[in-house]
């Protein structure tokens, strides 16, 4: 058994990934990211501190994922998961922060030791740990310096490699692994078991109703291709997949003009499906690693191209469960809400609000996950499509003993419990979200035009802007209003009060060297001039270089 800092060992490997000068490194709302190739020391010190997390935890399995999600394919990234395939905490994200930038071995050491003392953490603890990766060409390299990293703090059999797979499926393998054979079992610690339990609970709730029409799916030349082709032979005869984008050859690639971060932003259709699509059919977006969703098809009138985006998929997602929850005779006693950040439109947040609760919060999902687990059920979506559904165990207690009194409760029952199962609650999931849409409009009997039409969204626009130093920018109100820079809100106020259903706000991004502008209007031309106008605001006010500033700033 361990009882000490295994020192010499740990010097040992921190000399072979040492860290590069004059970079500092920042744990976000998603890890670290930034270019693949400047990561190897990070890597290395996350397997440490993986360990470490997990003994902190008395051996629970903790799991780290190596991906840069929906960036280019030469960014990589690192984030733990927690024991029940959450987030890490929060107090743990500037541990990571501390052990990344320290300059020097001799410093990672002094800061581990920080850590083990601050932490209160058992040194002779087991640890435990679970790993996987996105496809990007990094990620070999990247794995290994992580491998050496849980070696180095003594993680029982080097950890598990989970090889190449989506983020919700390490999120999957954590938590099953985790709650095996307690009251909260979450299913099969394996890959094969993620699959299972989504095909068995698709099944039984496509049981009686059409069969959705084959279904088109941008893979986003990423992981998602693999995991789409391992479920469908899942789901033969039941539903069937058209997967595009899966090229996971070709360099440079990933996320390129393909997936749901392009569809989103661009908000047009992928070039590689144009031509493919045929009116009112509709077809989804995955993105890198397969944690966010987009919908969208051509409207049968117009040909134009229709975005449903993660509001949508919390609109029809929540609607569906009120509606099954009042069916199964169980209104009043299980508190449904949704849960959404500044970014949602407008015009969703109003209609949900007409319908039931609805929270706004910070960005980052930890944050959204945290309130919506406040809710009997609460549905939680970016308006990027990164969301899922959570249960509280109130809830899912009540569901299985609940006694219906007429069939219709009965069905509802049945399939609210069958949901439970179909969502993976642990994380936004790509593909067990676009199962759930799938059930959603067979049980209504929805095309994708029905389904928009539940309301228009108002027109948008984001923009970023380059400024020295985003840390300067400080928000409240779930960062809708600036606080600082001092004085900037009120001339971002001053502008969207010349807009009609004008809404507009500045934050710092979490995962990027920039400084986000969001804005809303009644028409498009209008969302896009209060947009350029308010980032024009921000450059001048930052004191960006005239002769840089970008022509579209107004
Ligand atoms: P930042 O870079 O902090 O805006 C982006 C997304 C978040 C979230 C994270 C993690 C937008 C505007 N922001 O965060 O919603 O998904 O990445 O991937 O979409
Ligand atoms: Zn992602």
């Amino acid at each position: 058994m361990q009882t000490d800092l295994p020192e010499e060992v740990l010097r040992e490997y921190s000399e072979k990934h040492k860290k590069p000068e004059s970079v500092n490194f920042a744990y976000g709302t998603a890890g670290f990211r930034t270019l693949g190739e400047r990561l190897d020391s990070v890597m290395f010190r996350m397997g440490v501190l993986a360990g470490l997390r997990s003994k902190a935890l008395g051996g629970k399995t903790i799991g780290v994922m190596v991906t840069a999600s929906h960036n280019p394919e030469a960014d990589n990234g690192v984030k733990l998961v927690d024991p029940m395939g959450e987030m890490l905490e929060q107090s743990w994200e500037s541990y990571a922060t501390y052990l990344a930038n320290a300059e020097t071995t001799d410093e990672f050491i002094t800061n581990v030791q920080a850590v083990i003392y601050r932490g209160g953490i058992s040194i002779s603890q087991p640890a435990n740990v679970v790993y996987a990766r996105d496809t990007r060409p990094s990620g070999a390299a990247l794995v290994a310096a992580l491998e050496d990293g849980l070696k180095a703090i003594g993680v029982e059999g080097g950890g598990w490699n989970a090889g190449v797979t989506t983020t919700p499926v390490l999120h999957y393998l954590v938590r099953t692994t985790n709650t095996k054979g307690t009251p909260e079992d979450y299913g099969e610690p394996s890959e094969e078991g993620y699959y299972s339990k989504l095909a068995a609970a698709l099944k039984a709730l496509l049981s009686g109703k059409p069969s959705p029409p084959p279904l088109i799916v941008d893979c986003a030349n990423g992981v998602g291709a693999l995991s789409v082709a391992a479920f469908s032979k899942h789901v033969e005869g039941v539903f069937q997949f058209q997967p595009t984008n899966t090229d996971l050859q070709t360099p440079g690639l990933l996320n390129f003009k393909a997936g749901a971060d392009f569809v989103k932003t661009s908000q047009s259709i992928p070039p590689a499906l144009q031509g493919k699509l045929s009116a009112g059919q509709r077809a989804a977006s995955f993105d890198g690693d397969a944690d966010r969703l987009m919908y969208f098809y051509l409207d049968d009138q117009t040909s134009q191209f229709r975005m449903l985006d993660g509001d949508k998929i919390a609109a029809l997602v929540a609607g569906h469960l009120v509606e099954l929850v009042n069916a199964a005779g169980l209104a009043g006693r299980i508190e449904l809400g949704v849960v959404q950040t500044a970014y949602a439109n407008g015009s969703s947040t109003k209609f949900l609000e007409k319908r039931l609760p609805v929270k706004c919060v910070p960005t980052g999902v930890k944050h959204l996950h945290h309130a919506a687990e406040a809710f009997g059920i609460g549905v939680y979506f970016e308006a990027n499509g990164h969301g899922t559904v959570v249960f509280s165990k109130e809830t899912l207690a009540l569901l299985n003993s609940h006694q219906p009194s007429t069939p219709e409760q009965t069905k509802a029952t049945e399939d609210l419990i069958q949901l439970t199962k179909l969502i993976n609650s642990a994380v936004g999931d790509a593909l067990s979200d676009l199962l759930l849409v799938e059930v959603v409009l067979a049980s209504k009997g929805y095309t994708a035009t029905q389904w928009n039409s539940s309301y228009s969204d108002l027109p948008n626009r984001l923009v970023k802007v380059l400024v020295p130093d985003r840390s300067l920018y400080k928000t409240t109100d779930a960062e809708r209003k600036l606080t600082e820079p001092v004085g900037l809100q009120e001339k971002i106020d001053a502008l969207v009060a010349q807009y009609e259903a004008g809404r507009s706000f500045v934050r710092a991004s979490g995962t990027e060297d920039a400084v986000r502008v969001y804005a809303e209007a009644g028409t498009r031309e209008a969302a896009d001039e209060l947009a350029f106008k308010v980032a024009g605001l921000v450059y001048d006010e930052a004191g960006g270089d005239p002769a840089k500033r970008p022509k579209e700033f107004i």
